[in-house]
């Protein structure tokens, strides 16, 4: 399994504050920024944009996972390179060409996920793995923060580090949505290693940024549950 790293949801962060929360996040150890993109279409929602990216770039150097919840993202994909995004995530649901698109992000130099919502099944994509550097499951339907885990969602990550395996592929396989203290560690033992921290984890609000993070990491190596698969 590749290893393992948090990703901080930057649309989770605290807008009046949103420096001194990109430097707790980089001083956490925090390995990655995680970017919701939302177009009000593919999602019934809006978040961040390029000239949030661009002025985030100033200050933090942390690589960006950007999330494109947007319909026919092959439109976009190269301005979002140009940004700064270490990582394109298109959903599979939303365009019609996967393959090209995916060609695209790499040849572009950046690396090519595809997200899948809590329905969509991993069999569609079957015939695109080697084009993926990672594999996005939502564990949540996309569009807003703070929802409830889809538990169904668990056995897909177990089933899709499995068809990896199988073909011989050491993939990132991220979850978002819920990655809460509770259920990060089954989420890693189902085959998970990027979490995408958001106000579950990194940013409850009960504590700090570092102690959020501190206290994700403890569960994740020391959670006695960890074994045990949700089922439902
Ligand atoms: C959801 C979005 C996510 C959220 C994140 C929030 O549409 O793609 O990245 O920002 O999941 O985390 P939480 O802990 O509030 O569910
Ligand atoms: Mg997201």
């Amino acid at each position: 399994m590749p290893p393992l790293r948090l990703s901080a949801s930057l649309a989770c962060a605290d807008w009046l504050h949103l420096e001194r929360d990109l430097r707790a996040i980089a001083e956490a150890g925090v390995e990655m920024l995680h970017i919701d993109i939302m177009d009000g279409a593919f999602v019934p929602n809006f978040a961040l944009n390029l000239d949030m990216m661009r002025a985030v770039r100033r200050v933090c150097t942390l690589p960006m996972d950007v999330h494109l919840m947007v319909e026919a993202p092959e439109r976009y994909v190269a301005r979002f390179i140009e940004a700064g995004a270490a990582y394109v995530i298109v959903h599979q649901e939303a365009t019609r060409h996967l393959q090209r698109t995916l060609a695209e992000i790499r040849a572009l130099g950046a690396r090519a996920g595809v997200a899948l919502n809590p329905a969509t099944p991993l069999c569609t994509l079957e015939y695109i793995l080697e084009d993926l550097d990672l594999l996005l499951i939502m564990t949540v339907n996309p569009g807003f923060t703070g929802q409830k885990l889809v538990p169904a969602t668990l056995r897909k990550v177990a089933e899709a580090r499995a068809m990896l395996q199988a073909r011989g592929l050491d993939l990132d396989i991220e979850v978002d949505g819920n990655v809460s203290f509770e259920a990060a560690p089954r989420m890693i033992q189902a085959g998970a290693n990027i979490l995408v921290g958001g106000t579950s984890s990194l940013f409850w609000p009960g504590a700090s940024i570092s102690e959020n993070a501190a206290r994700l990491r403890k569960a994740i190596q020391t959670d006695p549950h960890a074994g045990e698969m949700d089922k439902t």
